[in-house]
């Protein structure tokens, strides 16, 4: 069987496992993938098998054809899964020059961390300094760290729609610390889009990881622009 072939067919028993709510067999497959898959397909994997299962569960939650309960313990099994993938994807980038330094955070009154945590692995693998404050996180302290910490870029994510604005919050408050020259906004997470990272003057959005990834790269290329 092609390595393709392979690929997808581990992607559905992920998402099935993930439907099923069996943290076992999807802390299993996480196991497997890990001995069977490099990092470029692992990342697939991660987008196309865990995140679409709990996409599906999400929008199942949405119909209330499932409840909060459920979607706690599928986010469980796949933050356990992440956890079980990540060293994967970052192995081996340390001896990389720094491509930049990017804060991470989910804006205040919002718990939703596994895409964050997705994105900051991957940044952390094409060679970005991240540093994750977390979730629930309020405006002030994103930026006092940023500050801190010399950020290049700070990348906020957003999954509520009562969070959105946050994100704005960010943005007009760096306006009026003066400080928004000095550090490049990305904004993510389900609630976002496009249209609203241009609305509020952010400097890109990221749909998915990889998108968030490129993104970084060009902000950091186009620093102090
Ligand atoms: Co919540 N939840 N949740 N939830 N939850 C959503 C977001 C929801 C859409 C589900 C639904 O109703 N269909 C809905 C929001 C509705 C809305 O506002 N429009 C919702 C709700 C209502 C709630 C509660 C209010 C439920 C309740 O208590 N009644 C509550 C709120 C808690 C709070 O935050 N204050 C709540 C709680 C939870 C759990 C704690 C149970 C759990 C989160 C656990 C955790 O994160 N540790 C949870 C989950 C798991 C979800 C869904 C099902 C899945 C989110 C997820 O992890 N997806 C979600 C449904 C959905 O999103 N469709 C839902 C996988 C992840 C890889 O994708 O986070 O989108 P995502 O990240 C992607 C991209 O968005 C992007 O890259 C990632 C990788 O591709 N990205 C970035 C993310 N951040 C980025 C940052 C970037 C760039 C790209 O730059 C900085």
């Amino acid at each position: 069987m092609s390595n393709r072939n392979e690929l997808q067919e581990f992607q559905e028993k992920v998402k099935e496992a993930i439907l099923a709510l069996d943290r076992k067999e999807v802390v299993q497959l996480a196991e497997k993938a890990v001995s069977k898959f490099m990092a470029p397909d692992l990342v697939t994997l991660i987008e196309k098998g865990f995140s679409e299962g709990l996409q599906i569960i999400g929008d199942k939650f949405g119909k209330g054809e499932m409840f909060l309960p459920e979607l706690v313990l599928a986010a469980k099994a796949m933050k356990e899964a992440i956890g079980i993938i990540e060293p994967k994807l970052v192995e081996g980038q340390f001896m990389r020059q720094s491509l930049g330094k990017v804060v991470l955070a989910t804006v205040k009154g919002d718990l939703h961390d596994i895409g964050k945590a997705i994105v900051g692995s991957l940044l952390t693998a094409r060679g970005f300094e991240v540093l994750d404050l977390g979730i629930d996180v309020p405006t002030n302290e994103i930026i006092s760290s940023a500050e801190e910490f010399r950020a290049d870029i700070i990348g906020v994510s957003a999954l509520l729609t009562t969070t959105l604005p946050a994100q704005r919050e960010l943005i007009e408050q760096l306006e009026k610390d003066g400080l928004r020259k000095k550090h490049k906004v990305m904004v993510g997470g389900a609630a976002t889009s496009k249209d609203w990272a241009r609305k509020i003057g952010a400097d890109g959005h990221g749909a998915d990881a990889n998108e968030a990834v490129s993104l970084a790269i060009e902000l950091s290329r186009n620093k102090g622009r």
